[in-house]
């Protein structure tokens, strides 16, 4: 990777009101100088935003007499020029701010690279040259993808932790403890025959509690798993009101909706922002207690499958009439539940072993019934028509897929690269303790405490290789 200049769109494709561009690099003023004009170099101040036209830039070889106004525009917009050091890449760096048509995006893009020898920069890349240029270090680098990609808030703010350099501090200063030890190890090398044999049990606590620290950083390893969006399933006999509900979750009548059960054939999955995040909220066939036709079992059956998925299953309950009968996990025990049109919703309560068992139930239609279904703890009156329940619906899903950890100043490591540095960490301080306790000598102490003060510093990068680099930023967006 070559460090001429670089640029790319930093939003996504599409239609919106603005895009953005970045261009980092030596040739970020002829950037400037090409689409805007003499004059607009000539007065440029970093971190000044400015409002320009944008214009196709003259061929290299143009004429004197070629005057830069009879240029095509490409855009009017805004742009902010940095000068490097202060920029997000440590060097010059121009932002441009477009409209957000994809068509003015590819055409100030190809623009740019028309100019010196700037080209299109690889995913990462802006990142990656913070790093090198010692903007951020690789730890903090690494969380930028965990700021873009965080699916929940308390993602987002460990994110936030991990760029603020809460990894980084705990790490550096571990590494720091490491490199102590090593120096007092390698002067009792130095001084060996002159002094008494080393107090070789103070320095087996020291290690051990340097151990104890990189232990707990590697319990708090979240990977992937965590990135996933939390799964929430809608289930319930046919026309219990599962496909209005979702709809009435989403503001929006996105689903198929009627009076005729089994209006729902495969299951439909939409999105929905709650305070903590983004979920997947999932509208399934009605289960009935018998399939009408093979169609029918088949739906019946991708209904059982996502929801042996699900991290929260409601259970969506217009009354008896529909439960009697329908939900074959609930039909044994029906005869117990004729009493009150709520009744079933007990007996299901107390079937928690069974495979459909719910987390919650929604009596729907709530505007339909009489008042004989309290809300409880386990169980929410709503109607798609009124609106009843639906905001603490929401609330009770938040609250059960999200956990509220503000307070916890605390961090969680999401990086595959720093679980391994801190694995090898502690396999050199099990080896030194190992060590001290069979057979204690300072020079093999001190070189396995070598390796652990490494292991530790390239969690932030002081010693990193090509390939690390190329792995870790290719995992990144364009533009960033
Ligand atoms: N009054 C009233 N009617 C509702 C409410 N929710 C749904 N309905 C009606 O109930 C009928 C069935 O609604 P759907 O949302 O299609 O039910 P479903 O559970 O998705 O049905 P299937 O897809 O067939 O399993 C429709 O006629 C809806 O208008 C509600 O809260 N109040
Ligand atoms: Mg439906």
């Amino acid at each position: 990777m070559d460090s001429r200049t670089i640029v790319a769109p930093m939003t996504p494709a599409g239609v919106s009101a603005v895009a953005a561009v970045r261009v980092s690099g030596p040739e970020v003023r002829d950037v400037v100088r090409a689409l805007f004009g003499d004059a607009a170099l000539a007065t440029i101040k970093p971190r000044e935003v400015r409002l320009g036209t944008a214009r196709y830039p003259r061929p290299a070889d143009a004429g004197e007499g070629e005057c830069l106004t009879a240029a095509p525009a490409i855009d009017s917009l805004v742009y902010v020029f940095f000068e490097g050091p202060n920029s997000y890449t440590g060097e010059d760096v121009l932002e441009l701010y477009p409209h957000g048509n994809p068509l003015i995006v590819r055409e100030l893009i190809r623009a740019i690279r028309e100019i010196g020898s700037v080209r299109l920069a690889e995913p990462g890349e802006f990142t990656r040259r913070a790093f090198l240029n010692g903007k951020m270090d690789l730890a903090q680098a690494e969380s930028v993808a965990d700021v873009i990609h965080s699916a929940n808030l308390s993602e987002l703010r460990n994110a936030h932790r991990l760029l603020g350099g809460a990894l980084s501090k705990r790490v550096v200063s571990l590494a720091e403890q490491v490199k102590d030890i090593s120096a007092r190890l390698e002067l009792d090398v130095d001084f060996a025959e002159e002094e008494a044999d080393p107090d070789y049990a103070a320095w087996g606590d020291k290690i051990a509690a340097i151990r104890s620290n990189v232990v707990a950083m590697l319990k708090t390893f979240k990977g992937a798993a965590v990135r996933r969006l939390p799964l929430v399933v809608l289930y319930g006999a046919p026309n219990a009101g599962k496909s209005s509900l979702a709809n009435a979750l989403l503001g929006e009548d996105r689903i198929l909706v009627s009076d005729i059960p089994g209006t729902t054939r495969d299951f439909v999955e939409v999105r929905l922002f709650l305070d903590g995040g983004e979920i997947r909220l999932v509208d399934t066939a009605g289960i009935a207690a018998q399939a009408t036709d093979k169609l029918d079992a088949l739906s019946m059956e991708k209904s059982r499958e996502i929801l042996e998925e699900a991290d929260l299953k409601i259970l969506v309950d217009a009354g008896e009439d529909e439960v009697r009968g329908t939900m074959p996990e609930v039909r044994g025990s029906m005869p117990e539940a004729r009493g009150s049109s709520c009744s079933a919703s007990r007996v299901i309560a107390r079937e928690r072993s069974d495979r459909g068992n719910p987390d919650f139930i929604v009596h729907s239609k709530s505007d339909l019934r009489a008042a004989s279904c309290p809300n409880d703890a386990n169980s929410l009156r709503v109607s798609s028509k009124t609106g009843e329940g639906l905001d603490e619906l929401k609330r009770m899903m938040n609250e059960a897929l999200f956990k509220n950890d503000d307070a916890s100043e605390d961090f969680w490591i999401t990086s595959e690269r720093e679980k391994a540095c801190l694995e090898d960490a502690l396999a050199g301080i099990d080896r030194a303790l190992e060590l001290i306790r069979t057979n204690p000598a300072v020079e093999l102490l001190a070189f396995e405490m070598q390796l652990v003060r490494r292991a530790l510093q390239s969690i932030v990068g002081e010693i990193s290789s090509e390939d690390i680099l190329q792995s870790i930023f290719a995992g990144f967006c364009i533009g960033k």
